[in-house]
């Protein structure tokens, strides 16, 4: 059952523009109206340093734009929801961005492989997972979605990243991401921490129109930007054993950790884990080219996340949202994942970045 939503947004444009507007309760799957906020970035010469500490001179002149996101999963006291604080700066090459938000857990288990009595290796899985919604052995995740070149309807007006949700979809736990018509086009920046973030990267993807196919395009409108090389792999098992291990060979729940960097690969050493011992299912690298654009340094602590990040004002990409005119505004949507793969908490207005002067 797929569908744009450009035929009903046309159709009730008039009523949008002339009155403030919820959507009917018989649309579940409409996105909802919400009224836009502007953000502003500030111009500094002194450059943040991105080691997720907001001490930085550049924050303590930006402004800060407090906000709330909800409907996730996870969070305080499992209710999903989230508040922190948005600043942006940027230099004559740069923009910065400085988000911090709640989040009770530092959540990094994601799914390990775990050593059984019997000596086998078994992947930890989420019981409730009925396919690409994990919520117990995951990571903690941070997406933002810009809307290249005002392409995609509704988004700065109304909906913010609503306008590519299609939630209530088969083929999706938590709906389809991708937009209404070609041409409508998300540069998204999403900071998967085990995978990107513990290496300093925010993984640059892109959302366009393709609509979920389960063959041809499983992941809809979700794509990744062009990379040279690097970015994480699975550790596969073989012979019903985990491929590599971390050269330190400590369990992940002992000292280790929930990752493999590509240059500490090493052959798995099978005597050095004992029953209940958890090891990485994942390798990670640094992307080069188009993916890698976007430098990040994140770090929890004390039920916080401070998450700072960097990208060249203009990659001239066609993936990539280039901020060459900077009198002109950006709109831009954010969501929050704790512990979860799909389920996130969003700002709920869509962000309207100006620079200053
Ligand atoms: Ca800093
Ligand atoms: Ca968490
Ligand atoms: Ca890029």
């Amino acid at each position: 059952m797929s569908r744009s939503i450009k035929p009903y947004l046309a159709s009730t444009l008039s009523i949008l523009l002339a009155a403030s507007f919820a959507a009917p309760a018989s649309a579940q799957d409409k996105p909802k109206s919400y009224k836009p906020a502007a953000v502003t970035a500030t111009k500094t010469t002194a450059t943040p340093k991105l080691d997720g500490v907001a001490d930085d001179a550049a924050w303590k002149t930006a402004p800060v734009y407090k906000f709330k996101a909800i409907k996730g999963v996870n969070f305080k006291d499992g209710k999903g929801e989230t508040e922190g604080t948005l600043q942006l700066a940027y230099t004559t090459d740069s923009i910065y961005l400085l988000i911090t938000y709640a989040d009770p857990t530092m959540s990094v288990q994601r799914s390990p492989f775990v050593k059984q009595a019997d000596g086998s290796w078994k992947k930890l899985s989420d019981p409730d997972d009925k396919g690409g919604d994990n919520n117990k052995f995951y990571e903690d995740k941070m997406a933002i979605i810009w809307n290249m070149d005002n392409s995609i309807f509704g988004f700065n007006e109304r909906f913010s990243c609503g306008a590519l949700c299609h939630a209530g979809e088969p083929g999706k736990a938590y709906g389809n991401k991708y937009s209404g018509e070609e041409g409508e086009i998300g540069d998204i920046w999403h900071m998967k921490y085990v995978r990107t973030g513990v290496i300093g990267q925010t993984d640059d993807q892109y959302v366009d129109h393709t609509q979920y196919d389960k063959e041809k395009s499983p992941e809809a409108g979700r794509k990744s930007d062009a990379k040279t090389g690097g970015g994480y792999n699975d550790v596969k098992l073989v012979d019903g054993k985990p491929e590599f291990m971390s050269k330190d060979g400590k369990a992940a729940n002992k000292g280790g950790t929930y990752w493999i960097r590509e240059e500490d690969k090493v052959a798995f050493d099978d005597s050095k884990f004992k029953a209940g011992d958890e090891v990485a299912s994942i390798r990670v690298a640094l992307f080069t080219g188009d993916r890698g654009d976007i430098a990040t340094a994140a770090k929890w602590a004390n039920g916080k996340w401070t998450i700072e990040m960097s990208r060249k004002l203009v990659t001239g990409s066609k993936t990539d949202v280039n901020f060459s005119d900077l009198a002109k505004t950006y709109g831009f949507g954010i969501a929050f994942f704790d512990n979860a793969q799909v389920r996130h908490a969003m700002i709920q207005e869509p962000l309207i970045l100006s620079f200053a002067k």
